[in-house]
């Protein structure tokens, strides 16, 4: 039996301090279920410190993700207030271990949402898109985990920033994506990298914070998992997402 709220404190000082941690997977794997308890006793810990909750991020919803971190199974995890990075600002490489920034869609729930739900229901109760970008820095050595590893560090949740937001009438099925680093491309793909379709990730986010006795409220952003492998950031890059029709986001790293 492992010890969780050990483990939630020491996936939490590592996140807190910015010091890279060992895989539990190496000595004493955990289970997903535990794992699940550790991202939910690690939580706890940054709300008591008082963070606020304002939303999900799923991941390993594209092929191209889960290839690159050689995870299969789709995860989740909790973002907070603190996470947020304004579009156009500029972040410290001080406060991350070894970050990798990816490029996503990002939903903001108009009403509540929880369970079983088709992708029409899903679709309902947002209130908008936003293009967007999620800066992941796994807390483990080398940035190499496993799936109860990866799910226990919140799913290396560390900061994301939005683009503008944009009716949820707008078609943001199979939108063009390109990644770029001091204007040249990184990355390229599309919308639809992200379970052939954006909205099955709200779908699956809806199921997801269920099993946990948890919903998407109302105000929550949900960010619907990268559409291309992540790229590592490095100091002075400029790094600029455009998304077919949905415009640009981007952030600059200190040097
Ligand atoms: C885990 C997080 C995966 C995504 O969008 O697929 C993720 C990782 O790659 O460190 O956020
Ligand atoms: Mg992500």
């Amino acid at each position: 039996m492992n010890d969780l709220a050990k483990i939630a404190e020491i996936v939490d000082e590592g996140a807190r301090t910015a010091s890279a941690i060992a895989q539990f997977s190496t000595e004493k794997p955990l289970s997903i279920d535990e794992a699940y308890a550790v991202q939910a006793l690690s939580m706890q810990r940054r709300y008591a410190r008082g963070e606020k909750r304002v939303g999900i991020k799923m991941g390993f919803t594209s092929r191209a993700k889960m290839i690159q971190m050689g995870v299969h199974d789709l995860i989740w995890g909790r973002l907070t207030n603190t996470m947020r990075v304004e579009d156009g600002g500029i972040i410290s490489l001080a406060n991350y271990i070894h970050p990798r920034v990816e490029p996503e869609i990002a939903f903001l729930m108009k009403t509540d949402l929880s369970g079983d739900v088709t992708p029409a229901e899903a679709l309902a109760a947002v209130e908008a898109i936003a293009p967007a970008m999620e800066i992941i820095d796994s807390r483990y050595d080398n940035f190499k985990f496993d799936l109860g590893d990866v799910v226990a560090d919140n799913s290396s949740s560390s900061g994301f920033v939005l683009g503008n937001w944009f009716p949820k009438e707008t078609d943001f099925r199979n939108l063009g994506i390109v990644m770029t680093v001091n204007g040249h491309a990184a990355e390229v793909g599309s919308t639809a990298a992200i379970l052939g379709d954006p909205i099955r990730s709200l779908v699956s986010a809806a199921r997801v914070a269920a099993s946990a006795g948890e919903k998407l409220y109302a105000g929550d952003i949900v960010l619907a998992g990268s559409a291309t492998a992540a790229i590592a950031l490095a100091p002075g890059q400029s790094i600029e997402t455009q998304f077919q029709s949905l415009g640009n986001v981007g952030f600059k790293v200190g040097v």
